[in-house]
C-alpha cells in the first residue's frame, strides 16, 4: 500500500482540468449567470437534455494540444494531471463503445482527448489520472434526482431512482473499465457524485476491488466511498473510504495522519466561466502551495480550459509564476 502511494506522495503538486460540452457555455444563458461552478451550467441554467445536446455538437476545440498542455503543467512544476473524462452533464470525453454521448459519437471533433493527454503525460514523464462522475445528469437512471425537468420532484437529493443499479452495473463500471484498459496505466482515478441518495457504500467498495483487479497500482479518491466530503473517513481505522481524503477548496489543520489532496480553483468556478474574475493572486496560490506541501498534503490545482482548447490567460500566467517559484526552490 505504501509503496503504491509513494510515487503521489512525492509528487505534492498535480493539474486538475475541468473540460466538456459546459466550457462552451461558460456558465451564461441568456442575461443569466450561473452561481458558482460553471460546469454544473446544465442544472444551474436549467436546460432540458434535448437542449443541453446541442453543446456536445458544438464541442469541436481545435486549439487542443495535449502536448501544449502536459509542458504548461510540467513547467509549473506538476507531477501529474487528473482531468475529467465525464462530468455530471455526463459528456464523455474518451472513444466510448457503452454509450454514442462521447467525443467520438456526439461532437464533432472525433478525437479520444483521454487518450491524447494520457500519451503525451507518457512521453513527458508525468502521471495521469481521470475524475469521473458517479452522478449522470444525461443517463436517465442515474440523474442524482437534480435533473429539474426529469421525473417529478427533482432536487430532491433523498429520492432514489430504483434503476440507478442498474446504471450503476451496465454503465458506469463499463465506463470505468474501459477507460482503465483501453488507456495504459491509468495513475489516479478521482470519483465524485458520492453524494447523491441512490450511491452505496457497498457499490463503492465494489468499484474499488473492480479497480484494483485492473489496475493494481491505481490511487483511487475517498469519493469512490458514498457521502465523503473532504477527509470523511480517513480518520476512522477500518472504514472504507478509498485512498486519500480530498478537502476542497480549504486547507485543512496540521496533524492530519492520513493521505490528503486539497483540490482548488484559480477563481471561483472549476469549469470555464469568463465572468468569474475573482482570480487568487500568484503569491497566494504559491503560498497555499507552501502551506499544504508543509502539511503534509498534495495541492491540485484547476484549470477551466475555453471550448476552443485554450487555457485562460490568467491561469497561465499564474502556471508561470508558480514554475518560476518551484525552479528557484527546488522540488516542491
Ligand atoms: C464537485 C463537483 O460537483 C464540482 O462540479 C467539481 O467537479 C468539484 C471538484 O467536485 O463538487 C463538490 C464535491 C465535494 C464537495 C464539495 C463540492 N465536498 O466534499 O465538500
Amino acid at each position: 500500500d505504501d509503496e503504491r502511494m509513494e510515487w503521489w506522495r512525492d509528487a505534492k503538486f498535480g493539474m486538475f482540468i475541468h473540460w466538456g460540452a459546459y466550457s462552451i457555455i461558460g456558465g451564461e444563458r441568456g442575461e443569466k449567470i450561473a452561481g458558482g461552478g460553471a460546469e454544473w451550467a446544465m442544472d444551474k441554467l436549467d436546460y432540458t437534455i434535448e437542449e443541453y445536446e446541442k453543446f456536445p455538437a458544438m464541442f469541436n476545440p481545435e486549439l487542443f494540444n495535449a502536448d501544449d498542455w502536459v509542458k504548461m503543467a510540467k513547467d509549473a512544476g506538476m507531477k501529474y494531471i487528473v482531468i475529467t473524462s465525464k462530468h455530471h452533464d455526463g459528456f464523455g470525453l474518451w472513444d466510448s463503445k457503452v454509450s454514442d454521448y462521447d467525443i467520438m459519437d456526439a461532437s464533432p471533433f472525433k478525437r479520444d482527448i483521454i487518450r491524447e493527454l494520457a500519451e503525451a503525460s507518457r512521453k513527458q514523464g508525468i502521471r495521469f489520472g481521470v475524475y469521473h462522475s458517479i452522478v449522470d445528469w444525461h443517463h436517465p437512471q442515474a440523474q442524482g434526482n437534480l435533473f429539474p425537468n426529469y421525473n417529478a420532484g427533482q432536487k430532491d437529493q433523498t429520492v432514489v431512482n430504483p434503476e440507478f443499479p442498474q446504471y450503476y452495473k451496465n454503465y458506469l463500471k463499463p465506463q470505468v473499465k474501459e477507460l482503465l484498459t483501453n488507456y495504459g496505466d491509468i495513475d489516479i482515478v478521482w470519483f465524485d457524485g458520492d453524494w447523491i441518495a441512490d450511491y452505496t457504500t457497498e457499490m463503492g467498495k465494489d468499484m474499488y476491488g473492480f479497480i484494483r483487479e485492473m489496475q493494481p497500482n491505481t490511487i483511487i479518491n475517498n469519493r469512490v466511498d458514498k457521502g465523503r466530503k473532504g477527509m470523511e473517513g480517513m480518520d476512522r481505522e477500518g472504514n472504507f473510504a478509498g485512498d486519500f481524503g480530498t478537502p476542497e477548496q480549504e486547507i485543512p489543520a496540521t496533524g492530519i495522519a492520513e493521505d490528503w489532496e486539497a483540490c482548488m480553483t484559480m477563481n471561483g468556478t472549476w469549469g470555464y466561466k469568463p465572468d468569474d474574475t475573482k482570480w487568487k493572486s500568484s503569491e497566494d496560490l504559491i503560498q497555499k502551495l507552501v502551506d499544504i506541501v508543509s502539511k503534509g498534503g498534495n495541492f491540485l490545482l484547476n484549470i477551466g480550459p475555453d471550448g476552443y482548447g485554450r487555457f485562460p490567460s490568467q491561469s497561465i500566467r499564474r502556471l508561470k509564476a508558480l514554475g518560476e517559484w518551484t525552479d528557484a526552490n527546488g522540488e516542491a
